[in-house]
């Protein structure tokens, strides 16, 4: 057995029970192979990959909280500090009923290569808890997360472990993280970000993600002689990255024609009309639905089905795994030649694997939906320097982030004779800066 085989049956073995973890290592290492095999003697000897794969410390707690009723609820809290060989942790907190500890690790894991890809000083990390803030009041959302503060605060600090938000944790979640970290450690400090704009939250963070993805999607039809211009987009999901990578195909002259959410998708033919969504997702916190009721011509279909629509770019925007080998035959079967992931791992093994035989062009969300917490660094800068800085210089410096991660992802495929796989690319160019600072700082 190969290095990287035998660390993947470890890894299976070890952590029973955390699918999702099994399936980002096995992506990574697979891509790894060429890279390990020519060192493999000495990596097999410094306990490279077990290292990587261990992470660094999980915390996990309590939080109890009281709801609207008087009830006491109890749900679970995480916090998993992957890898800090090039930075503080850095990394969103999920709030999901599905949230576990594997989900978590599978999380921490991509952020550490994610992160290193961006070119900034972030380590890798992620946290959360399986509480729903669907159909809660504000008043209960802002209990639990003070309750999920209280214990978190003991193991972040803005130059230990940065959080962030992520599917369920938006601006109000982070204010209310925010207030409570501030009043129990009595720092005004960079300890969050996605922050308010008037409490040290950075211009642009909130449309980073899906800005980011459409300008490394931009990149790469550039590099292919192809344009946005003109194509049909489907963007799953509705929440933060699907709505503003949405507004960016629309101002690149792009039209996106179905949005979806954990109930269901729209199909507007015409195109999005993005206000609209904004209203019913960003201010009434509705469910997508509510969109075929408003604007005539477009359709509400219940259930998994978006990917079935027709289209020339497929952008998968809400979860892990929403889009599978069935789902990516019915897009190549009707001429889908592209699929960007803003979402962390949405693809499957089986669905990746296939696109790649059969080329089409493939962002990987490690690459493809950095421009998040790229932005998110940016606002570590920002509050460091006790300066903001303007939409303007911050939208800019996104745009070179993302340039030069396709230029990475490019530049280390080709170096291992895989040209044009930018999964390799992506995994490759991000491990070999986190190889070589965790080298260079001995057994840690
Ligand atoms: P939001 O909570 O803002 O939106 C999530 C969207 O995905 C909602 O439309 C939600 O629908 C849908 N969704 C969530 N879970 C499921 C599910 N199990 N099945 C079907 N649909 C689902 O989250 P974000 O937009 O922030 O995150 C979306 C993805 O992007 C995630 O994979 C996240 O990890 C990733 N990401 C986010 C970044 C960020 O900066 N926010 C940065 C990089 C990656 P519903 O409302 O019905 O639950
Ligand atoms: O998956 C991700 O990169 C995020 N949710 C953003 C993390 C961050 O720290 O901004």
């Amino acid at each position: 057995m190969s290095y990287t085989e035998e660390v993947y049956a470890r890894v299976v073995e070890k952590n029973p029970g955390e699918p999702e973890f099994h399936q980002a290592v096995k992506e990574v290492l697979e891509s790894l192979k060429k890279v390990i095999d020519a060192n493999e003697a000495e990596y097999r000897k410094m306990a490279v990959l077990e290292r990587l794969t261990e992470p660094e410390r999980i915390i996990s707690f309590r939080v109890p909280w009281v709801d609207d009723a008087g009830q006491v609820q109890v749900n679970k809290g995480y916090r998993v500090q992957f890898n800090s060989a090039i930075g503080p942790y850095k990394g969103g907190l999920r709030f999901h009923p599905s949230v576990n500890q594997g989900v978590l690790k599978f999380l921490g894991f991509e952020q550490i290569f994610k992160n290193s890809l961006t070119g900034l000083p972030i380590g890798g990390g992620k946290g959360g808890s399986d509480f729903d803030p669907k159909g809660k009041s504000d008043g209960e959302v802002m209990r639990f997360c003070q309750s999920f503060m209280t214990e978190l605060n003991k193991h972040i600090g803005a130059d230990q472990d940065v959080p962030a938000g992520d599917i369920g944790v938006g601006a109000r979640e982070i204010g209310f993280l925010y207030g409570q970290y501030k009043r129990i450690t009595g720092l005004y400090e960079g300890v969050l970000t996605g922050k308010g704009l008037t409490f040290g939250g950075s211009l642009i963070r909130t449309q980073a993600t899906g800005y980011g993805l459409i300008y490394l999607l931009d990149e790469m039809l550039k590099h292919h002689k192809n344009t946005i211009e003109g194509k049909t987009v489907l963007v799953s999901g509705s929440g933060n990255v699907a709505i503003y990578a949405t507004e960016k195909v629309q101002q690149l002259g792009g039209k996106v024609v179905a949005m979806s959410d954990s109930n269901g998708y729209i199909h507007d033919p015409d195109g999005i009309k993005l206000d609209i969504v904004k209203n019913i997702k960003e201010v009434r916190r509705g469910r997508i639905k509510e969109y075929a009721d408003k604007v005539p011509g477009a359709t509400y279909t219940e259930g998994k089905g978006i990917w079935s629509i027709p289209c020339d770019i497929a952008l998968p925007c809400a979860t892990q795994n929403e889009l599978n080998l069935d789902d990516i035959k019915k897009l190549k079967a009707n001429n889908c030649f592209c699929v960007a992931e803003g979402a962390n791992m949405p693809t499957t093994l089986e669905a990746t694997d296939f696109i790649l035989e059969n080329g089409i062009l493939f962002l990987p969300g490690k690459a493809a939906n950095a421009g998040g917490v790229a932005t998110s660094a940016l606002e570590m800068s920002q509050n460091s320097l006790r300066l903001s800085w303007t939409e303007e210089e911050v939208d800019q410096r996104l745009q070179q982030i993302m340039k030069d991660i396709f230029a990475k992802c490019e530049d280390a495929a080709r170096r291992y004779g895989m040209e044009g796989n930018y999964v390799a690319g992506a995994n490759i160019a991000g491990f070999e800066k986190v190889i070589n600072a965790m080298l260079a700082q001995g057994i840690v």
